[in-house]
């Protein structure tokens, strides 16, 4: 019998000595590994209306988009396996997460040479902002499905953001559009004190 989840989440330090590719450590700095998967959520779970919605991409851009659910579904999707950090320190590895590449939606739009920032949005009012540099990056995806299941509603389905490098209040749920623009905006918990930028291995937690 497993009873490991009346303990509280799982740690395992034996892999902690892992590196990745580029040499950083595996698991940032006073992270802890679970197995489970929490939810965090500074609103309550919305509903979807897959007839309303609108994914919306506007600001510094050529092209502006607005697209239905149809019609985002309709794009090239790839299924990637990623880590998550959470700033609150737990981190969840390989995470298999299936969705559009955002470089899908660059292509698209066309964003102006000057764009530096990209706000995501959720239908709640949640936004976060991140460096252009971060979001145009090989792991970023606009994902429907996790571990081969349809994302649950309080993760964040049908359609949430995915941004592995950074800690997880980037990666927005309930996603319904960015918004590119040449100067930064702080986002919902950025601007209650959440790091700007929030690079894990940075352990960029709190300004
Ligand atoms: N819309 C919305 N997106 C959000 C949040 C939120 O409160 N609202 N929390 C963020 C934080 S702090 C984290 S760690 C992850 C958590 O995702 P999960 O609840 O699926 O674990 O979602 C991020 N995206
Ligand atoms: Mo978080």
């Amino acid at each position: 019998m497993d009873l490991s989840h009346l303990f509280g989440p799982k740690k395992t330090p034996q892999q902690k000595d892992e590196l990745l590719p580029d040499g950083k450590p595996r698991l940032p700095p006073n992270q802890y590994i679970t197995k489970s998967w929490p939810v965090l959520s500074a609103e309550a779970t919305p509903k979807f209306n897959e007839n309303t919605y609108r994914f919306k991409v506007w600001g510094a851009v050529e092209q502006p988009i607005e697209l239905s659910w149809r019609e985002l579904l309709a794009l090239p999707q790839v299924t990637l396996t990623a880590d998550f950090h959470c700033v609150t320190m737990w981190s969840r590895y390989n995470n298999a997460w299936t969705g559009i590449h955002v470089r899908e939606i660059i292509n698209l739009v066309k964003p102006h040479s000057d764009t530096q920032f990209v706000t995501a949005h959720s239908w709640t009012n949640y936004t976060t902002n991140m460096p252009y540099s971060d979001f145009n990056d090989d792991d970023v995806l606009i994902a429907f499905q996790h571990d081969g299941e349809p994302i649950s509603p309080d993760h964040g389905g049908p359609v949430r953001l995915i941004v592995p490098k950074l800690y997880g209040y980037k990666s927005a749920k309930w996603l319904d559009g960015f918004e590119f623009m040449p100067q930064d905006n702080p986002g919902f918990w950025e601007i209650r004190g959440y790091h700007n930028h929030g690079d894990p291995w940075q352990e960029e937690r709190y300004w």
